[in-house]
């Protein structure tokens, strides 16, 4: 049987169902292994089973020269060095689609809740400040009918655009680096604008874009002057995109009305004054957290290292794989 390793603490029926096909090493107290640990965890083993939180690079795999197979059970795989893992013949897979509309569900809710003031509000009555109903307590902005912004027009982009169009009346703008076919903006009612009038016209704008050099500090202070003071900003896609010290100086300023955070720079730990900012409502990275697309993003992981590593009728193409080819490379 070949040996495989799941990093990070799963639900158990994913365990074993691995189990009856490989000789299965867990982490199911979910410890926190620095990467030698992971690296010593993965000697003579063929496979791993990881999360975005696990950084598979191009010494692990040089110290890891048995590993054929990274499945991963998030669709944002900047925590995997993709060439390095081509170039050694590693197959990668990710867990796109399953997680689309309830990772769209959280954007939408993340935003509504920094429009509506809705975890300050909370935060001021459970600290018993209510006395009194007043005609301007935590008013805040519309979300029907505004200008929804949305950087990043990929899947879980194009289900926001969805529920912002047809849901709620909005006009859609959005920026990519590719353009979508007519058809299909028009199917979604999103208009595509340059990334410069995004941030001029969005009254919300939802951040839904990969991570990499490219899209680093994509929102700092210069895109955050052009933004308007009543915009709200939400984050579902990666730390590292917003500069959060710039955020957070904004937010602070009132030069943007507030925010939705999902995913920080740094994060677990996130930069102090965000902490203390009225104006921002802070999650822990928990967008796609609803346990039906939990459960089926790891099963997306399981069948794609299955895939990859099992033998006989089990064999086959990885439904998820990014680099393929490495299959086909005899
Ligand atoms: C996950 C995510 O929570 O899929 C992604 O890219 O960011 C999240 O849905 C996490 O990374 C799961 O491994």
């Amino acid at each position: 049987m070949k040996k495989v390793l799941v990093a990070r603490a799963v639900f158990p029926e994913v365990i074993e169902r691995l189990g009856v096909v490989f000789e299965v090493t867990h982490n199911q107290d979910d410890a926190v292994w620095t990467q030698a640990q992971l690296i010593d965890k993965l000697q003579g083993r063929e496979g791993v089973f990881v999360t975005g939180t696990e950084a598979i690079d191009a010494k692990l795999l040089d110290a890891c020269p048995q590993l054929r197979a990274v499945c991963s059970m998030a669709v944002g795989y900047n925590n995997i060095d993709l060439a390095a893992c081509t170039a050694r013949r590693v197959l990668v897979s990710n867990a796109p689609d399953v997680l689309t509309e309830t990772t769209a569900d959280f954007g939408f809710a993340l935003m509504m809740a920094a429009a509506r003031r809705i975890a300050e509000s909370e935060h001021f009555l459970r600290a018993g400040q209510w006395t009194r109903w007043g005609h301007d307590l935590f008013a805040g902005a519309d979300v029907h009918g505004t200008t929804l912004g949305i950087l990043g027009m990929g899947r879980i982009g194009q289900a926001i655009a969805r529920r912002g169009a047809h849901g709620f009346g909005m006009a859609v703008v959005y920026h990519n680096r590719s353009r979508l076919d007519a058809d299909t903006e028009a199917g979604l009612g999103a208009r595509y604008v340059s990334k410069e009038q995004l941030l001029r016209d969005a009254d919300h704008l939802i951040l839904v874009l990969p991570y990499g050099p490219a899209s680093h500090h994509a929102i700092g202070a210069a895109e955050l002057a052009l933004m308007k003071p009543t915009a709200t900003l939400t984050n579902i896609a990666r730390g590292g995109i917003v500069d959060d010290a710039a955020l957070a100086e904004a937010l602070h300023e009132r030069r943007l009305a507030a925010a939705g955070l999902d995913v920080f720079e740094g994060e677990p730990a996130l930069l102090p004054a965000l902490l203390t900012l009225p104006n921002v409502v802070l999650t822990p990275h928990i967008a796609s957290a609803s346990l039906p697309t939990r459960r089926a993003m790891a099963e997306l992981a399981a069948d794609n290292l299955i895939a990859a590593l099992g033998e006989g009728e089990r064999a086959g193409a990885p439904p998820t794989a990014l680099n393929p080819q490495v299959l086909r490379a005899g």
